[in-house]
Order: structure tokens, then sequence, then C-alpha cells
């Protein structure tokens, strides 16, 4: 869905913000279907290892991966865009709905960029310790987890609810109006994630990102956020992808960018799934390029 005008005044003003209904729900289920199989398939794998006792086969999407967690920690390894590799996931990173409203910030020359990911937030209560993780992420910029000379790239996160992501469920927060700063100082809380200093930490009040399947959060990477404890007993599904004006530097050169729009050169845009696998097996198994959080 393209975004109107107060949108985009919103957007530019704020550095934040929920579009609602962006893409239709029934274009999520390829995507949430694939997920749920390969949860199914890890379930499988850990109880032949005798990790899990339950498989839990016929709970739901959103408590399934809950109740799995409590068993094992090690059932979200490889869930990632990155290892899962899914063929919806590949087809639904070129959703039109969702480059639509992506091409009212960005231009129609569009790539996406290799920070993105696919995250299901247990039950905080079944993680076992308290403080920063990969599910309850402490306030930061998207400028924080790209190298430096990505500070002028046009890029603009996407994150998008699975399901509901309400404020008991562990939506995330964002400080609107203060992306205008540029880059604040981060450093490293605990071993993989990376936070802003609490002194530079804008005053300002959070918003709650309150939203619903088909709807889509839109943040300027100087946008500071966080997510928070999830105190429901479902699971909070969710993809956070990025997308950017073709040819800017991404901000993680280890890893592939793809092309997903181009009015002016339709041929380079890869549909080629095949040879996105690839792309990603060649990135992880040879690194090359940089792949960094910004500390200092
Ligand atoms: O999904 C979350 O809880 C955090 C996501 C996030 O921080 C991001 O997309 O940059």
């Amino acid at each position: 869905m393209k975004l109107t005008a107060e949108q985009i005044e919103q957007f530019n003003t704020k550095g934040v913000l929920i579009v609602t209904s962006a893409v239709e729900e029934s274009e999520l289920d390829p995507v949430i279907n694939e997920l749920e199989a390969w949860v199914d398939r890890r379930a499988c794998e850990l109880y032949s290892e005798r990790k899990i006792q339950s498989l839990h086969a016929d709970a739901s999407f959103d408590t399934r991966f809950g109740l799995l967690f409590k068993q094992c920690k090690e059932i979200g390894d490889g869930l990632d865009i990155s290892a899962s590799r899914g063929k919806a996931m590949f087809e639904f990173l070129h959703n039109t709905n969702l480059l639509d409203t992506v091409e009212s910030l960005v231009g129609p020359e569009i790539t996406c960029n290799p920070v993105q990911h696919a995250r299901t937030k247990p039950p905080t209560a079944y993680e076992g310790r308290t403080g920063p993780s990969f599910h309850v992420v402490p306030w930061h910029q998207d400028a924080g987890v790209m190298m430096p000379e990505a500070e002028v790239s046009n890029i603009v996160t996407c994150w998008l609810p699975l399901g509901d992501a309400t404020i008991e469920m562990g939506c995330m927060q964002a400080l609107p109006g203060v992306f205008n700063r540029g880059y604040l100082s981060h450093f490293k809380e605990e071993a993989a994630t990376v936070t802003i200093r609490p002194e530079v930490l804008p005053a300002v009040a959070p918003m709650d990102l309150v939203c619903y399947k088909g709807d889509v959060v839109l943040l300027n990477k100087f946008t500071p956020h966080r997510s928070v404890p999830n105190v429901s007993e479902k699971c909070r599904w969710s993809l956070d992808l990025r997308y950017q004006t073709t040819g800017h530097h991404t901000g993680r050169t280890a890893y592939p960018a793809f092309i997903v729009r181009s009015p002016s050169n339709p041929e380079s845009v890869l549909h080629d799934y095949d040879e996105w696998c690839r792309l990603w097996t060649d990135a992880l198994e040879n690194p090359k390029g940089i792949s960094m959080h910004r500390t200092d």
C-alpha cells in the first residue's frame, strides 16, 4: 500500500509510523505455514535427540514454540531468515504491497538489505534468565548494528507482526521525533546486543508500537527502539526487514543484498530462489565482507 502524504509527513517528522493493513493478512500465511513446518521439523529433531519430552503437535502457532522453548532453549537455532531460507519467505521479500509502502520512502529502485530477521518472542517467564536477549532487545538504533559507511544510506526498517503484537506480548517501543539527532553512542551490554549509552538516550516518552497481522511498523535507522518482555502465555512472531535505495551502502557487506524492484532495469530483480540460497550459503561459509555492530 502506498503511503499517503500525511503518513510520509508523519514518518519524516517522527521517524516512526504504524501503517495499518499495509499488506493483506493472507499474504503472510505462506510464511507462517513455512515457519510452522520449520518448528515442527526442529521439534522432531530435538525429540529424537531426547532434548524435549513432548512435541505439542496440536498446539497453535502462537503457543507451540513457547511450549517447546520451555523444554529446550535450542528450539530456535536456525530459525532466522539467513539460516532457514524458506521459499515463501524469499517470495514475501518481494511483496507488492510492502514494496509500495517502502517505495514511498526510498524511491522506486529498491534493494532488500541483508539485515533481516524472523523472530519469535516466547513468554519471558520461559527464558530461565532475565536481561537483554534476542527476544527482549534493549534500546538501540538500527544504525548501531550497521557499519558507519551506511550513515547516509536511505534504509527503512519494516517490522511486521505475524499475529498480535500487544503490550502484554512484548511489542516494540520507539522514541518518536529524535531520529534527526543522528547516531547515538552504543555499547555492548551483553554478548550479542548493543544498546544506546543511557546518558545519551533522549528523555522522550516511548511510543508503544502495538500492531496486528497485516500492519507494518516503519522506522528510521536513527530511531531508538526496543522491545519489552512478553508477559503473556503466547509467542509474539514477527519479521524485521530492511529495504533501501539501490546503490546505497548496506551497512553489512558480509551478507547478500539483492534488488527487489527496479523500473529502470527490471531484469536486475532477483527472482531466483536457488541463487538467493546460494548467496547466503556462500556468505555464511566463506565470510568476506564486514558484519559488525557499532560500539564506541
Ligand atoms: O522484534 C523485536 O523485538 C526487536 C526488533 C528490533 O529491534 C529491530 O527490528 O531492529
